[in-house]
């Protein structure tokens, strides 16, 4: 009985995230193309970096990333701080999301894809990700 439930819980997991996936796809394609241009991405992103930063100083501390998992926010700021001061800046946030463009564009045709989207954000290191870049 309990290995059906832990079965179940884990394919429910799996299709909540797939659901989540596919929303957010939508939202990023702001002109229903059914791909997501550069440029939509970076906007999105751009839209995630101005709600996490919440005293609009520019850059996320610590404590801005602290509603996150404590290991989602060290791996957030491996990523993506790369001057290592602590702090995300705009540019650093920009930066990050522009590499992940390039790793999720699997054939380089300059756009994501459905595909491309499912399958890059399966590989990426946690749920929370899938909100952020
Ligand atoms: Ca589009
Ligand atoms: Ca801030
Ligand atoms: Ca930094």
């Amino acid at each position: 009985m309990k290995k059906i439930s832990a079965v179940l819980m884990i394919m429910f997991f799996a299709a909540s995230l797939a659901y989540a996936a596919d929303d957010i796809f939508s939202n990023i394609d702001k002109n229903i193309d059914g791909k997501i241009s550069k440029k939509e991405y970076l906007d999105a992103v751009a839209g995630t970096f101005d709600k996490l930063d919440k005293n609009h100083d520019g850059s996320l501390t610590h404590d801005e990333l602290s509603h996150m998992d404590k290991k989602d926010s060290e791996m957030l700021l491996k990523e993506t701080d790369t001057d290592n001061d602590g702090k995300i800046l705009k540019k650093e946030f920009k930066q990050a999301a522009k590499k992940r463009f390039s790793t999720l564009d699997k054939n380089k045709s300059g756009y994501i894809d459905k595909t491309e989207w499912a399958s890059g954000r399966s590989e990426l290191y946690s749920p929370f990700t899938l909100f952020t870049l």
